[in-house]
């Protein structure tokens, strides 16, 4: 880390000691006591009921925690089939606010929330950031992009509660973000980690210096990142780059944060319960297995969520955390599986070569890959940039592509053509990067 990240040192304040430190075994009688209610709620939606008679439970089944695994799944089918409020547990005159996530085809998801689930996410939202180092006193710039997307609303509402001075900047208009972040003296900043990246480029362009920030937190997440990211962005911006998880349909951010031990993200049991499954048997997998999460909400009340898939893969780790908070970590989401590529024979997750590529010299933390089908085979090319300092004749830059090459053959397993752009030249992120561009059905 950089020496200044190092000076800045986040405290390790809790929001909610009794909540967080709460022993594990009360913690599950805490769930189970939820989980029924949950149930219940859910079991009163028509659609829930059908999927609970299909596979002849109801709630008063649940007799342990463990007894969840008899339960349906829930997926993203289920909130498209039921566009736009079919899955709420409540009168709609009760909701009173709506989110929605476009998604890549036909109709967006839509979830909604009581009065009482805005007031529970704004205080899971003040808990993460508390455990990521925010305290009260600081100025939160907010550059997740506010409107049906929860990041920007989220982590305002969150910090707010706090007793944060929040600044609503959203996404967009970087240079203009850049200044106010200087003449406001924000201490933390709130956004993906590629727009953070481009945060940080666009200050280190205007002559903007780390010392002329009082970043000290760096609150990222809504995309999967590494850690070789995590170390460009805390150098970049002198800050302590804390991950942050979560989804829409289960609450947005908050869901699950990173403490000041950057060692996985505490999910919140007492809201959530988490399980791993295989992706393809869906059998529950043992604490610990990579898998798919699955998440059931314990408290929400507009949208209660029975076994939601996620869809993103990652283990959970049970040991006590040396911040003391006894709630579960959630190791970092290497990438949804749907993202996953298959390259002759080969998974591979987009922040499996970001990890590769991030803090090679001459080569720029930017990045995409482009998918092609030749002969029925995947084939992926990585394109990358180069620094501005670094030499750009053809020579030098063939050079840095097979060193690239070699690398993510020797580190991820896969053969992949490279080519190497010139700085500018792959495109920046303003929320949430696109990593793949996915050719194969495009005709050549
Ligand atoms: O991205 C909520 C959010 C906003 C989380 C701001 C964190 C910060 P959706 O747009 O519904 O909600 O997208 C949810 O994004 O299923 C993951 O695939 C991915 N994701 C979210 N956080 C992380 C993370 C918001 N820290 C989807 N690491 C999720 C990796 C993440 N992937």
């Amino acid at each position: 880390m950089n020496p200044l990240a190092s000076i800045r040192q986040p405290t390790t304040r809790m929001l909610d000691p009794a909540a967080e430190t709460m022993p594990r075994r009360d913690l599950a009688a805490l769930q189970l006591a939820r989980l029924k209610t949950s149930l219940e709620r859910a079991y009163g939606v028509p659609h829930m009921r059908k999927r609970f008679d299909e596979l002849g439970v109801t709630p008063a089944h649940l007799k342990t925690l463990a007894d969840i695994r008899h339960f349906p799944f829930t997926g993203k089918a289920d909130l498209r089939d039921n566009y736009p409020f079919g899955l709420f547990a409540v009168p709609r005159e009760k909701v009173v606010r709506l989110h929605a996530s476009s998604g890549t085809t036909g109709k967006p998801i839509v979830v909604g929330y009581t009065a009482a689930d805005i007031a529970l996410w704004a205080s899971l939202m003040a808990r993460s950031l508390t455990s990521a180092g925010v305290t009260p006193e600081d100025i939160v710039h907010v550059a997740y992009g506010y409107g049906l997307f929860t990041g920007g609303l989220g982590a305002h509402y969150g910090a707010e509660a706090l007793g944060c001075t929040v600044v609503p900047v959203s996404g967009g208009m970087t240079e203009r973000q850049v200044t106010l972040m200087r003449d406001f003296g924000a201490n933390v900043l709130c956004c993906t980690p590629s727009y953070a990246l481009n945060i940080a480029e666009v200050a280190a362009t205007s002559g903007i210096r780390i010392e002329d920030l009082k970043l000290r937190v760096g609150v990222f997440g809504a995309e999967p990142w590494s850690e070789a990211m995590r170390h460009a962005l805390e150098t970049h911006l002198g800050l302590r780059a804390v991950d942050i998880y979560g989804l829409s349909e289960i609450l947005g951010p908050g869901v699950a944060c990173e403490c000041t031990e950057q060692a996985g993200l505490h999910g919140w049991e007492d809201n959530f319960l988490f399980e791993i499954v295989d992706p393809k048997t869906m059998e529950p997998l043992p604490l610990g297995d990579t898998g798919e999460l699955v998440i059931t909400t314990l408290t929400k009340e507009a949208l209660p969520m029975v076994r939601y898939r996620t869809r993103d893969i990652t283990r959970l780790v049970e040991e006590p955390c040396a911040c003391g908070r006894t709630h579960i970590r959630i190791m970092r989401v290497t990438g949804r599986d749907d993202d996953m590529m298959i390259i002759r024979g080969v998974n591979v997750y987009p922040s499996q070569v970001e990890s590769v590529l991030v803090g090679l010299p001459g080569i720029a933390p930017h990045y995409q890959l482009v998918l092609t089908r030749s002969h029925a085979l995947d084939q992926v090319t990585v394109e990358v940039e180069i620094t501005a300092d670094a030499p750009r004749d053809d020579a030098s830059r063939e050079k840095i592509g097979r060193e690239v090459q070699h690398r993510i053959k020797s580190t991820v397993g896969i053969s992949c053509g490279v080519v190497t752009k010139l700085p500018g030249e792959v495109p920046r992120s303003q929320g949430k990067a696109v990593r793949v561009k996915d050719l194969r059905h495009v005709p050549s």
